[in-house]
C-alpha cells in the first residue's frame, strides 16, 4: 500500500459512506463486530487506520447504539483503535424514503437508465433531503472538530445516497476541502430530466458543492457537465478543462476508475486451500477438456441476469454438443429484498435457471449450478481461477469489479472475460470479449467464441489484461484521487491567501 498519509499532510480526512466500515450486532455470544465484504471497506480502513481520520456513516448495526457514546462516536478497529467512527441513525421511515426510496427507486434506475424502474414519491423526496441534511451536519462538527485541532478537514464523500451533502457543507464547514466520488453512472440530460425539474436541479447544485467530484469514466464526466451545461443557469461549464464555475465557487470534475486490492485477490486464488479447491471444482464440473463458466453478483435489474440466463438457454439449444460439455456456476446474492423488484427478480432468477436444468438437464449433468448466497473471499477467488470463462452482462454499470477480480485470480490464464461492453471495466480493460446484452443472438455468439478460443490466444488476452489490472490498482486509484485532491487544496489555500479581503 502507497504511502497515502503523506498527501494529507495534517489534514484530517473526513469520510462518508452510507454502510459504515465495523458494524456491532447481537449475536450468539453477545456483542460482536462486523466488518461489511467488499473492496472499497477493506481500502479506505486501512487508510483511515494510518491517517487518523473520522468515518461518519449510518450506524445500522443491532448493537450499534450501546458501543458508541451519546454522539454515536467510538474509536476503531474496535481491536486496535486509530481512528474515529461516527455513526448517524436512521429509523424505519428514514429508510424508507432515503434508501429504498429515492436513493435505490428513483437515484439508481435513473443513472443506470432503466427508466422502467423509477419511481419517484415526493414524501422520499423530502426524507432523502433530511438525512442528508443530518449527514451533513454530522460531517460539518467532524470538520468543526478537527479544526479546533488545528487540522484543516478534506471531507470525501462516497455515492448518491449523499446528493446534497457537499452543497450543505458550504455555509457549515467552509474551510473544509469537499470532494465526492460517484460509484455508479452518471446519466444524459434526457434520463435526469425526469426528476421533478426542482428535485433535478437540487441534486445538481448539490454535486456542484463539491471542489472535486471525480466519476470512473470520461462518458459519466461528460453527461455531468452536459446536465449542468443545460440545465445550471449560472454555471459555466469548461467542457475540456472538465470544470465548472458557478460565482466564486469552482468544481473540477475528475476521472479515477476504481479497481481492487489486486495482490489480495492473487494470492487468495494462490493460497494451498484454494489450489485444492479448484482441483475440485474442475473434477467435479468440468474433468477432461469439459469448460466451466462463472458469474458472481448481487441479484440486481441492472446486473442483465435475465439476458445472461436467455443467452445460456440458447447457446444450449442452438449448439447441442456443448450440453454436458459446458457448466456453469452461478454466484447470486440476494440484495435489496425490500423493494418489489428485487424480490421479483429473484423469484425469477430461481424460477428461470430450474426451467433450463429441467430442459437440458441430464441424470449425470446440471446446466446451471446456483450458488444463491454470500461467497467468502477465498471460495470466490478458487472459483474465479477455476474458470474457463466469466460472464458480465450489467445493462449499465459504473464499472464492474467482477471482472477486475475474475482478472486477478486467473493464475493460469486460462480464461476468458464476457463482457458487456456497457460497464465502466470496458471502456477500461483491452482484451475482453465484449457483448451487447440486450442482443441474445450476439450474446450467445460471444460465449461460443470464448469457449471455442484456442489456448494461446486465451493466454494472451488474459496476461495482456492481468499486466493492465497491475498497473491500476485500488490503492492507484486511492492515491491518483488523494494526490488531485490535495493538491487543489494547496491551490485553493494559495487563492486564499492572495485575495485575504473577500
Ligand atoms: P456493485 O453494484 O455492488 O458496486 P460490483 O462492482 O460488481 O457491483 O461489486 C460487487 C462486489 O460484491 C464484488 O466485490 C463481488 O465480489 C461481491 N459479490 C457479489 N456477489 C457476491 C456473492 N454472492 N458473494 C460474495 N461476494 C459477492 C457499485 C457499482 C459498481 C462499481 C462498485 C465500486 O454498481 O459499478 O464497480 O460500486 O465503485
Amino acid at each position: 500500500m502507497p504511502d497515502i498519509a503523506r498527501y494529507l499532510e495534517d489534514r484530517a480526512l473526513v469520510l462518508l459512506s452510507n454502510r459504515e466500515p465495523y458494524e456491532h450486532v447481537h449475536g450468539k455470544n453477545g456483542i460482536e463486530v462486523r466488518q461489511p465484504p467488499g473492496g472499497l471497506v477493506s481500502a479506505l480502513d486501512p487508510t483511515m487506520q494510518r491517517t487518523h481520520g473520522i468515518w461518519v456513516a449510518w450506524g445500522s448495526g443491532s448493537a450499534d447504539r450501546e458501543t458508541a457514546d451519546e454522539q454515536g462516536r467510538l474509536r476503531v478497529p474496535p481491536d486496535d483503535p486509530t481512528y474515529s467512527l461516527h455513526r448517524v441513525w436512521l429509523d424505519e421511515e428514514d429508510i424508507d424514503g432515503y434508501y429504498l426510496g429515492f436513493a435505490n427507486s428513483a437515484l439508481w434506475p435513473l443513472c443506470h437508465m432503466l427508466i422502467q424502474h423509477f419511481r419517484f414519491r415526493a414524501e422520499h423526496w423530502t426524507r432523502y433531503q433530511n438525512v442528508n441534511e443530518r449527514f451533513a451536519d454530522a460531517v460539518a462538527s467532524e470538520a468543526m472538530r478537527a479544526q479546533a485541532d488545528g487540522r484543516q478537514a478534506m471531507v470525501w464523500i462516497h455515492d448518491y445516497h449523499f446528493a446534497l451533502v457537499a452543497d450543505l457543507l458550504r455555509p457549515t464547514a467552509p474551510d473544509a476541502f469537499v470532494h465526492q466520488f460517484w460509484h455508479i453512472p452518471f446519466p444524459p440530460p434526457d434520463i435526469l430530466h425526469l426528476l421533478p425539474t426542482d428535485v433535478h436541479d437540487a441534486v445538481l447544485r448539490g454535486l456542484l458543492g463539491n471542489d472535486l467530484l471525480e466519476f470512473h469514466t470520461e462518458r459519466y464526466a461528460f453527461n455531468f457537465l452536459s446536465c449542468v451545461a443545460e440545465s445550471v443557469p449560472d454555471a459555466l461549464v469548461d467542457l475540456e478543462r472538465r470544470q465548472v464555475t458557478c460565482g466564486e465557487h469552482t468544481t473540477t470534475v475528475g476521472v479515477f476508475p476504481i479497481s481492487i486490492d489486486v495482490d489480495e485477490y492473487e494470492s487468495l486464488a494462490l493460497r494451498p486451500a484454494s489450489s485444492a479447491r479448484v482441483a475440485e471444482l474442475r473434477a467435479r464440473y468440468a474433468p477432461g477438456d469439459r469448460q466451466l463458466g462463472v458469474s458472481v453478483d448481487r441479484i440486481d435489474y441492472t446486473k442483465g441476469i435475465p439476458e445472461r440466463l436467455s443467452a445460456l438457454e440458447l447457446l444450449w439449444s442452438e449448439s447441442p454438443e456443448l450440453r454436458e460439455r459446458f457448466t456453469f456456476i452461478f454466484v447470486a446474492t440476494p440484495s435489496r429484498s425490500d423493494l418489489a423488484p428485487y424480490k421479483a427478480l429473484e423469484e425469477e432468477v430461481i424460477s428461470t435457471v430450474a426451467a433450463i436444468n429441467a430442459r437440458f438437464g441430464t441424470p449425470d449433468w446440471v446446466p446451471i449450478v446456483l450458488v444463491n448466497e454470500n461467497v467468502n473471499a477465498e471460495l470466490l477467488a478458487s472459483i474465479y481461477r477455476a474458470a474457463d470463462i466469466c460472464l458480465v452482462s450489467s445493462l449499465q454499470d459504473g464499472m464492474n469489479l467482477v471482472a477486475k477480480e475474475f482478472i486477478a485470480c486467473q493464475i493460469e490464464e486460462r480464461g476468458v472475460l464476457v463482457l458487456s461492453r456497457f460497464t465502466g471495466a470496458a471502456e477500461e480493460i483491452d482484451g475482453a470479449v465484449l457483448i451487447n446484452p440486450f442482443n441474445v443472438d450476439g450474446f450467445a455468439a460471444g460465449i461460443r467464441h470464448a469457449l471455442a478460443m484456442p489456448r494461446e490466444e486465451r493466454r494472451r488476452r488474459m496476461a495482456d489484461m492481468r499486466a493492465q489490472l497491475a498497473k491500476s490498482t485500488i490503492f492507484d486509484w486511492l492515491e491518483a484521487i488523494l494526490s488531485e485532491a490535495s493538491s487543489l487544496m494547496n491551490e485553493r489555500s494559495v487563492q486564499r491567501w492572495k485575495e485575504p479581503a473577500r
